[in-house]
């Protein structure tokens, strides 16, 4: 039928381990930079931390008994690397590696796939303390970290991403300061995009090398970014941010070469043979996408170039009806569609796991218990719209991930954004379905967009 998705498409939510599991000092797990972070007066919103998080430590039987109800297929999760191997190097914690086995098993029982995101931003303390991503030693120190994750857990899952949003955290950890750990160092960041670049291509060596069957890929946070106003400056601003934002990992990773406006900034750090290593046979690759960005140049900026905010464009958003979510970030479904049709087009036709997609809303509970969020399943029909047009028009998207299964800790921004499907109450911890995790039931069900739901 022409308007259903592929009959082997993966739906799914995603998650990650700082965001969702608390118990951030149970069972020989050791600190990682969040915690550092979030314990730094001043960083996060509102002081919050993850050290309870939405305790899916403790809980995740639930959570994955709800995945299954509606029949969710597969689950995206990140491990939290100092539970599994607390110094960051050496000696594995078989408490940390059993939470995840018992998690998998219990996906795989409800026929959920697991795909295992291998880091999602907490790092190690002590590997920051030596330097992070910023010393090169980490390349063959993930490597190893990624070694033991195919020994531990290849034998039951198939698809393995080696980062998530690697410049999300290099930018805002490195360059503006905004997440951990907090830096404002362009040498830093350079190094650690390079840094990243490498540690993917050992890691994918590595864990191939142990499992030629399992499929790994990347997954990045693409935005097509437009210029704020018509100003050669502001043009060029959007060309640099393209080049960070889009470009410094996508580039070297699925083109193999550093697009032209990084590599001056970045050569000092390659070695022989890395651009070599950094270039793989990769599986796939993961897109997360919330938005187009509107770029602006400013000079107090390390990088020159900003994403503007709503209030500074001069002529305000186009058009009257755009509408934003909570998080200030525009609707905008057509740039879904663009940058999947990007990948398509610009990256060699790979296959793409669309590994997260969302939005936030204030979630009011009515009276009767409900939270019907229907901006949210609004949005989510037109993104997935958007989405089966890339495929008809020959995208090879394989999956679809909500940004998220239930309302988690959002970083710098504390608890105050709520993405699930699925509703917390942060005190109780109690999990309420939301509107729209019925909508995916549906979804799930007929195989292709409920729009009457
Ligand atoms: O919560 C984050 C997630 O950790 C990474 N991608 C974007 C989400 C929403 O901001």
């Amino acid at each position: 039928m022409k308007n259903k998705f592929p009959n082997d498409f993966f739906w799914g939510t995603a998650t990650a381990s700082y965001q969702i599991e608390g118990a951030t000092d149970k069972d020989g797990k050791s600190k990682s930079i969040w915690d550092t972070f979030t314990h730094t007066p001043g960083k996060v919103k509102n002081n919050e931390n993850g050290d309870t998080a939405v305790d899916h430590y403790h809980r995740y039987e639930e959570d994955i008994e709800l995945m299954a109800n509606i029949n969710l297929n597969s689950y995206r999760f990140s491990l939290a690397w100092t539970r599994i191997i607390p110094e960051g190097i050496g000696k594995i914690n078989p408490k940390g590696v059993d939470f995840y086995s018992r998690l998998i098993d219990k996906c795989l029982e409800k026929n959920i796939e697991p795909f295992i995101t291998l880091y999602h931003w907490d790092l190690p303390q002590s590997l920051q303390d030596k330097g992070g991503w910023a010393n090169r030693d980490i390349t063959n120190i993930f490597s190893d970290y990624s070694e033991a994750i195919v020994k531990n857990f290849g034998d039951r899952c198939n698809h393995f991403i080696t980062f998530n949003e690697p410049q999300v955290f290099t930018i805002h950890g490195y360059v503006d300061g905004y997440m951990a750990p907090g830096y404002k160092d362009l040498e830093k960041y350079f190094a650690s995009i390079h840094n990243v670049n490498v540690a993917h291509g050992k890691a994918f060596q590595a864990m191939k090398s142990l499992n030629n069957n399992i499929k790994i890929g990347c997954t990045l946070n693409m935005a097509p970014c437009i210029p704020a106003t018509k100003s050669s400056e502001d043009l060029h601003a959007t060309k640099l941010f393209d080049t960070y934002w889009n470009r410094s990992f996508a580039d070297p990773m699925y083109l193999g070469r550093y697009p032209e406006l990084l590599i001056d900034d970045v050569s000092k750090h390659i070695q022989q043979d890395d651009m070599k290593n950094i270039f793989q046979k990769n599986d796939f690759i993961g897109l997360n996408h919330y938005q187009h960005i509107r770029i602006k140049a400013d000079n107090k900026s390390l990088l020159k170039a900003r994403g503007a905010f709503n209030d500074e464009l001069p002529f305000g958003l186009d058009g009257k009806d755009a509408k934003l979510t909570l998080m200030g970030w525009e609707i905008v479904p057509d740039a879904y569609y663009d940058q999947i049709m990007d990948l398509k087009n610009n990256y060699g036709n790979p296959n793409i796991y669309l590994t997260e997609n969302g939005a936030a809303y204030p979630d009011l509970i009515e009276k009767n218990g409900e939270i019907n969020d229907t901006d949210r399943i609004d949005y989510f029909k037109k993104y997935l719209s958007a989405v089966k047009k890339s495929i008809d028009d020959g995208a090879k998207v394989k999956s679809y991930f909500a940004w998220t299964f239930m309302d988690n800790f959002e970083w710098a921004l504390g608890f105050e954004k709520r993405f699930g499907i699925v509703h917390v109450d942060f005190k109780t911890l109690k999990r309420t379905p939301k509107k729209s995790y019925y909508f995916f039931k549906k979804l799930v069900e007929q195989n292709s967009i409920p729009f009457d739901f």
